[in-house]
Formats: C-alpha cells, sequence, structure tokens
C-alpha cells in the first residue's frame, strides 16, 4: 500500500530522517500544498510518536535526538513558506516569545513564533533555555505587549510563574500581558499563576489578538 503525504512526513521523523523530511517540506511548498495541515497532521504527529516510542523504551535518547533533528530540518523549510504565505500583514503589536529556562525543546516555540509573525506581530525570538530576566528586559526595551513562554517539562513550567511575578515586580505589568503555553500547561494551570493560555500554534494567535485588542 502508498503512503500517503502526511503518513510519508510522520515516517521521515520516525526515523529521524532529515534528508527526506527536508524533501517532503519543499515538496509541499512547492506544490502549494496546505502547509499547516502538513505540521500537524505530517510533521508534529511524527515528533509526537517519537515521544511514544521513547516513552515505551522501543526509542532511546540517539532516535529522539534524530527525530527532532528531522522534524527542525522541514521547519527550517516551512517555516519562512509559512510567514511569506500570508502575504502583508498589519503593523501589530511586539510579542517577545522563548522556552524558559532549564528548557531546551523549542519547535513548538518556534511554531507559535512564526504563526505570530505570519500575523503581522513583531516576534522577538529569544530561543529556548531563556532566563526570566531575559524576558523582562528584552520587553522593557521593546515596548512589547505580550510576553509568550513555552514550557515542555512538568520540571521547567514553574518559571512560567515566575515569569509573571517577575513581570509585575519590574512594573510592566498590566500593559504586558503573560502568555504561556506547552504540552504539561493548562489553562487550569495559566489561571492560577495569572497568565494567557493558548494549547496550540493557531490558537496563541487568536489568544494574542484579543490580548492586544
Ligand atoms: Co523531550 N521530553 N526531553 N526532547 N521531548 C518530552 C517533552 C516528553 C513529554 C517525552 C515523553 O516522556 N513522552 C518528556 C517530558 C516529561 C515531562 O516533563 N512530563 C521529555 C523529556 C523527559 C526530555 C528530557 C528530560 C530527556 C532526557 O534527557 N532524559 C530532555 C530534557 C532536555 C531539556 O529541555 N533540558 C529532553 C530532550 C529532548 C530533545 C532535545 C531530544 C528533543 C527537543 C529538541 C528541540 O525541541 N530542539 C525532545 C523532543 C523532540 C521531545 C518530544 C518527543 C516532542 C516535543 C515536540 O517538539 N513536539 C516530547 C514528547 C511530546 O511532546 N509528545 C518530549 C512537537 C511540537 C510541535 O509540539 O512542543 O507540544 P509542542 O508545541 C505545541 C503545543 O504544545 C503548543 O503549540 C505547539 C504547536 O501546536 N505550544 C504553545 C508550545 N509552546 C507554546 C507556547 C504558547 C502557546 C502554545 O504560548 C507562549
Amino acid at each position: 500500500m502508498q503512503m500517503n503525504e502526511h503518513e510519508a512526513m510522520c515516517q521521515a521523523v520516525v526515523d529521524g530522517d532529515a534528508a527526506r523530511a527536508r524533501a517532503l517540506a519543499r515538496g509541499i511548498v512547492d506544490s502549494q500544498g496546505d502547509l499547516l495541515a502538513a505540521v500537524e497532521h505530517g510533521f508534529a504527529a511524527g515528533i509526537r510518536r517519537v515521544g511514544e516510542l521513547w516513552e515505551e523504551g522501543e526509542y532511546f535518547l540517539p532516535e529522539l535526538v534524530q527525530g527532532a533533528e528531522a522534524m527542525k530540518a522541514a521547519m527550517e523549510i516551512l517555516n519562512p513558506a509559512l510567514v511569506a504565505g500570508r502575504g502583508p500583514a498589519p503593523a501589530r503589536a511586539g510579542v517577545v516569545i522563548g522556552t524558559v529556562r532549564g528548557d531546551l525543546h523549542d519547535i513548538g516555540k518556534g511554531l507559535v513564533a512564526t504563526l505570530l509573525s505570519a500575523h503581522g506581530f513583531e516576534v522577538h525570538d529569544l530561543g529556548s533555555d531563556v532566563p526570566i530576566e531575559a524576558f523582562v528586559a528584552r520587553a522593557g526595551e521593546t515596548g512589547a505587549r505580550i510576553v509568550a513562554a513555552s514550557a515542555l517539562l512538568t520540571t521547567t513550567m514553574t518559571a512560567q510563574r515566575d515569569l509573571v511575578r517577575a513581570i509585575a515586580e519590574a512594573g510592566l505589568a498590566p500593559r504586558v500581558r503573560v502568555l504561556v503555553g506547552g504540552a504539561p500547561t493548562s489553562a487550569a494551570w495559566a489561571a492560577e499563576i495569572g497568565a494567557a493560555h493558548a494549547e496550540n500554534a493557531l490558537r496563541a494567535v487568536t489568544v494574542a489578538e484579543g490580548l492586544v485588542a
């Protein structure tokens, strides 16, 4: 049986095959296919499967890293196309974004940053393992309206709470609102720490638009 396009993308990530992932990403861009569907049902489905295989003890750290490399190789091609595909966007508020300190997971954060840019936000991406002070400093310097913090580990999500406090202590609230996300986070967690929450990258755009409206 022949694999469909999304299954092939998923499989390339599961196999940790960066060259194949890159070629499939290039193919979907060149054929002007649905890029978001390719991310969600193809490459991201693959990295989620890698996570399951790792949890089941089938995969070890090298396979996890290879899967992530394949996913990132595809995103390097898809990210610019996602931003360009939206055409000229109206100037919107600034967003400082990063993955919190101690946390190296940056694929989901990168997707959120890309979609925010594509929808006209001025995005300042600080990368991963970002200290609280760096978020606060950049928000102060740039006059950004939103600080967006991603956390993928249950051990690092507490930094999101520290960030909300630090923004208040720096006198930046309520002009600056904190948006949190990442697999272990939830709307309940965000409400508890006084932040806004989005469960995926597209939703992050809608929530961010609401925060600056
Ligand atoms: Co790690 N890892 N990892 N990992 N890793 C997880 C998160 C884990 C759930 C795997 C598992 O056990 N099944 C587990 C966490 C367990 C827990 O805390 N509950 C885990 C672990 C334990 C670890 C290490 C500790 C492993 C070790 O070393 N023993 C280690 C930690 C390193 C560190 O950060 N200090 C580690 C390392 C790694 C790699 C480096 C190998 C690699 C990351 C590479 C990279 O990002 N550059 C990696 C990967 C790839 C994963 C999994 C498999 C996939 C994550 C991913 O990219 N998903 C992950 C399992 C899983 O999530 N199922 C896992 C795809 C991405 C598109 O989704 O990031 O969820 P996601 O983002 C979504 C939403 O969450 C949301 O929108 C995105 C798109 O819709 N979102 C936001 C994300 N951020 C947002 C911010 C927002 C709004 C929405 O607003 C600000």
